[in-house]
């Protein structure tokens, strides 16, 4: 069974062995679209294409003045694109807009060859580079949906394959019939796989989350390192922690949550946190199998958001970021903006850009190690704001905690009970939960 899954699974099992790709960036000329946005847009198109291993013949950015719905380009645009693609001998053409099932069969047929959009190639390199099991399946999850409605293009792969001959297989080509009756098959084996896939993850998130539930209880405050992929994530808690994560100038070079214990400069300890990077146009998909993986770290009580403010799209990366946040549900969370890779810049312009529109911000190069301590501080104060004030009970014998709830909060009364010392006192949040057997029930 597996063999036939595999047959559903690989779109590409039927591509030669390079892939040669023809990219296409479309923007609207009434207006409404950008030429230099478009640019931008097929610029991170290309660094995607090539982590995904495609090998770019072309890349070109297409006015067109409206959308075509069968094919969403027009045709005197797609003959054009045709000719294109057969002068670089592409054999692969991969537009940056989302491409619907059915303008891609259209679309396949005009060029005579895969034509794919941003999610697939997004699909395919989180394939690739998933490490952990769990976001293995997650991957594969997303994938075999995406393919579901897509299943009759993968046929038609298939009967061009064997229909082309050259291959001497004595293959021949698939019938009609043979194709629909095929699919039909597929389709319930997706749906196997599906089921199958959904109960392996579930027993797999299970145990992160006891192991999630160990971690909350020592209470340390927990920073997550969130930000649109490339911005420097990785390297940033390598640099603070010699944490060892895969850091790499490709995109999404992490796909696994790392997280490390870091001392502050005031000796609290922290826990920090690396996380898959954002991306424009996120794969639907995508969001809602990683919303797991994410939300281990939304768990965080502050985030730190880092934007590569050398990049020409910085504020547009940030934007993304939000957005995304907002499509995982994660709100009211205290952030913290990091403007990181300040030792690429060669003015000042972006910077007060972001000052105006992000207060709680820090500029720094993780690279270069510049800008930690004014980070730290940030992270400090952030820390700080979060306080309660709480009552608490402590014998005497253990003077040791009450000179250390002096020492860290502002005590409002102190009185004696017997053997014991009463306490009102307005402290950090995370101390208070760490002392939180000496803090009387009653107390808010
Ligand atoms: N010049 C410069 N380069 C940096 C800086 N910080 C990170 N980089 C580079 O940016 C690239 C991406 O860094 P990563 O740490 O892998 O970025 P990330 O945010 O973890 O990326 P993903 O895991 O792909 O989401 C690498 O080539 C880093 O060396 C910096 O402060 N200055
Ligand atoms: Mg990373």
């Amino acid at each position: 069974m597996d063999d036939d899954l595999m047959a559903v699974h690989e779109p590409f099992k039927f591509l030669h062995d390079e892939k040669r790709g023809l990219i296409v960036s479309v923007y609207k000329t009434d207006g409404h679209g950008s030429k230099e946005i478009a640019a931008e847009h097929l610029e991170e198109l290309r660094l995607l294409a090539e982590t995904f291993g495609v090998h770019i013949v072309h890349q070109l950015v297409c006015p067109i003045r409206r959308y075509d719905a069968s094919t969403s380009v027009t045709e005197g645009k797609l003959k054009e694109l045709v000719e294109l693609s057969k002068q670089y001998h592409a054999n692969l053409v991969i537009f940056d807009d989302e491409i619907a099932p059915s303008q891609q069969r259209n679309l396949e047929k005009a060029f005579g060859l895969p034509v794919i959009d941003r999610t697939e190639v997004i699909l395919g390199v989180f394939a690739e580079r998933a490490k952990t099991k769990e976001a293995r399946l997650q991957i594969q999850l997303a994938q075999v949906k995406y393919q579901a409605p897509r299943l009759k293009r993968l046929w038609t792969h298939l009967s061009r394959q064997h229909g082309s001959g050259g291959g001497g297989s004595g293959g021949g080509g698939y019938t009609k019939g043979e194709g629909e009756k095929q699919i039909e098959i597929d389709r319930r084996i997706l749906k196997r796989r599906i089921e199958m896939l959904e109960k392996e993850l579930e027993g797999v998130q299970a145990i992160r989350e006891v192991q999630r539930h160990s971690r909350k209880r020592s209470e340390i405050p927990v920073f997550a390192i969130i930000g649109y992929t490339n911005a420097g994530k990785s390297t940033l808690l390598n640099a603070l922690t010699a944490a060892g994560v895969f850091v790499e100038n490709k995109l999404f070079a992490t796909l696994d949550t790392t997280t490390r214990k870091f001392t502050l400069l005031n000796n609290q300890d922290i826990l920090l946190i690396d996380t898959v990077g954002f991306i424009r146009k996120l794969p639907h998909l995508l969001v809602a199998a990683f919303r797991s993986t994410l939300e281990e770290a939304f768990e965080a009580d502050i985030l730190l958001h880092l934007v590569d403010v050398s990049h020409p799209m910085a504020e547009e990366q940030a934007e993304t970021a939000f957005h995304v946040l907002k499509e995982l549900n994660v709100k009211d969370k205290p952030i913290i903006t990091v403007l990181n890779k300040i030792d690429l810049l060669t003015s000042d312009l972006m910077l007060s850009k972001f000052r105006l529109k992000y207060p709680n911000l820090v500029a720094l190069s993780a690279l270069n190690a510049k800008g930690f301590d004014e980070l730290q501080e940030a992270m400090i104060k952030e820390l700080s704001k979060r306080r309660r004030v709480i009552s608490m009970r402590i014998a005497q014998c253990e003077y040791h905690v009450v000179s250390e709830v002096i020492r860290l909060g502002n005590v409002i009364s102190q009185d004696y009970e017997g053997n014991d010392v009463l306490l009102k006192v307005d402290i950090p949040a995370f101390i208070a939960e760490r002392l939180s057997k000496y803090v009387e029930k009653d107390s808010s």
